[in-house]
């Protein structure tokens, strides 16, 4: 029974655009109405019809505490008594920036602001400005914030510049733009090739994490590493998902890569608004103030994101932290493919750390086509047999699961027999 959200979500419609704040919250993608969530606490929300649901979007990310842990809460309750916002340096921005740049070893120096798009947009303004060229590359099925010059659906062909994803950006916003297969090294290769000198900055999730999960191909990050040196383009990691997500340094620290730019965003403010991008001094002393490249928020470096942030960081900091969320997701995510299968539902479930997707396709996922390979329309339909059942799925076939530390292994066991039901609901 969903009558309140109902109620809501058309009233929601006559005053927000799509009755949402973020279009994917809309639902389009899976059918039926969005659930108005009141409250959240561990791993579970709760609608505002009573309904509870093991919580396995948790905010797209964020929170890797689970819903109101209490580091951050209590963290909270100290900061807001003592004021929400000045305008003025505070002692935890510097306290979170020493964070940051002990955890990331190639951010010497680190930016922060509120949200992963502006990260990600401040990025490329900056790799511009540092290398003197224009043109970026970025990877197909891969989401850096609404960026007009990111908002880029690929050209055909790897050489032909990107166009508009979006309407409103205009083709000059991303003519500059070419976007490529994700793990096509020969492609990078090519393009860095064909525009010599030309190319800023080449942007990649290290694990992409909006179209589904897609894991780098063995070397691709490596081999993305050398040829970007070779053509002295600046490689920018989107870890907005990754960081301080896969593990306390991010994907770099996993996959040993180090990029010169990264971009950050979600857990590093507890499940407040921040966004931060950072890399090495020689090319942050290009931001103003220090040097010529603008960037700048009213709320940026807020006193209670900071601080939700730091008791975020802190938790993490614990030993055991990652292996326990790997080896929880790992159980899940074999009780789901056994699930599948005893259905005779065909799925590939691609997890690292505390991520999954469950593509319900035969073909193995490793880029945005074979993703696309994918039947939504039964991935649609599962979503809804476990929504029902008390278990909240990412609304979409291209997002993905995330498990955290107030998951159990009774959440855990509950999913899959769940799952189990669910799959043979939609065997058919
Ligand atoms: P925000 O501007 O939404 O804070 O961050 C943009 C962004 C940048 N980079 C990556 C790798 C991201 O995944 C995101 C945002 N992620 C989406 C869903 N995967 C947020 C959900 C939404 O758009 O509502």
């Amino acid at each position: 029974m969903n009558d309140r959200s109902k109620e809501l979500f058309s009233r929601a419609q006559k005053r927000i655009p799509g009755g949402v704040n973020s279009p994917v919250r809309a639902f389009r993608s899976v059918g039926g109405d969005p659930r108005f969530i009141r409250s959240g606490k561990g791993s579970r929300v709760t609608d505002v019809d009573g309904n509870t649901y093991i919580d396995y979007l948790g905010s797209w990310g964020p929170l890797i505490l689970g819903h109101a842990p209490a580091p951050v809460i209590g963290a909270l309750r100290r900061q807001i008594g003592l004021g929400t916002s000045y305008g003025a340096p505070t002692e935890n921005e510097v306290v979170l920036a020493e964070m940051i740049t002990e955890a990331v070893p190639s951010i010497d120096k680190v930016r922060l602001v509120n949200s992963g798009t502006e990260a990600t947009m401040s990025a490329i303004r900056l790799a511009r400005a540092f290398t003197g060229r224009n043109k970026i590359i970025k990877f197909d099925g891969c989401y850096h914030g609404h960026v007009d010059s990111l908002l880029v659906k690929a050209g055909s062909g790897v050489a032909t510049l990107g166009l508009p994803d979006s309407l409103g950006v205009q083709p000059q916003d991303c003519s500059s733009t070419i976007s490529i297969p994700y793990n096509d090294i020969d492609a990078v290769h090519q393009v860095l090739d064909l525009n010599r000198s030309e190319v800023a900055a080449v942007i990649v999730e290290p694990v992409a994490g909006n179209m589904g999960i897609v894991l780098p191909a063995q070397g691709f990050l490596q081999r993305l590493r050398k040829l970007t040196r070779e053509h002295g383009a600046l490689l920018i990691f989107d870890e907005v998902i990754t960081g301080f997500r896969l593990l306390y340094g991010g994907a770099q620290a996993l996959l040993k890569v180090k990029p010169d730019l990264t971009c950050l965003g979600k857990v590093i403010g507890g499940g407040l608004p921040v966004g931060a991008y950072g890399g090495h001094r020689s090319i942050m002393k290009w931001v103003a103030p220090e040097g010529p490249v603008y960037q700048a928020g009213t709320l940026s470096g807020n006193p209670l994101a900071v601080s939700a942030g730091i008791a975020a960081l802190e938790a993490l900091k614990k030993e055991g932290v990652y292996a326990k969320l790997a080896a929880m997701t790992a159980s899940l995510v074999v009780g789901l493919k056994k699930a599948a299968g005893e259905a005779g539902v065909p799925v590939r479930i691609n997890s690292i750390g505390s991520m999954f997707t469950v593509f319900f396709t035969e073909t193995e996922v490793r880029d945005f086509q074979t993703a696309k390979t994918s039947d939504t329309e039964r991935y649609a339909r599962f979503f809804h047999a476990m929504l029902e059942r008390g278990v909240y799925f990412p609304p979409s076939q291209f997002e993905t699961g995330f498990l955290s530390l107030a998951h159990t292994k009774s959440d855990i066991n509950a999913t899959i027999e769940l799952a189990r039901a669910a799959f043979r609901e939609v065997a058919g």
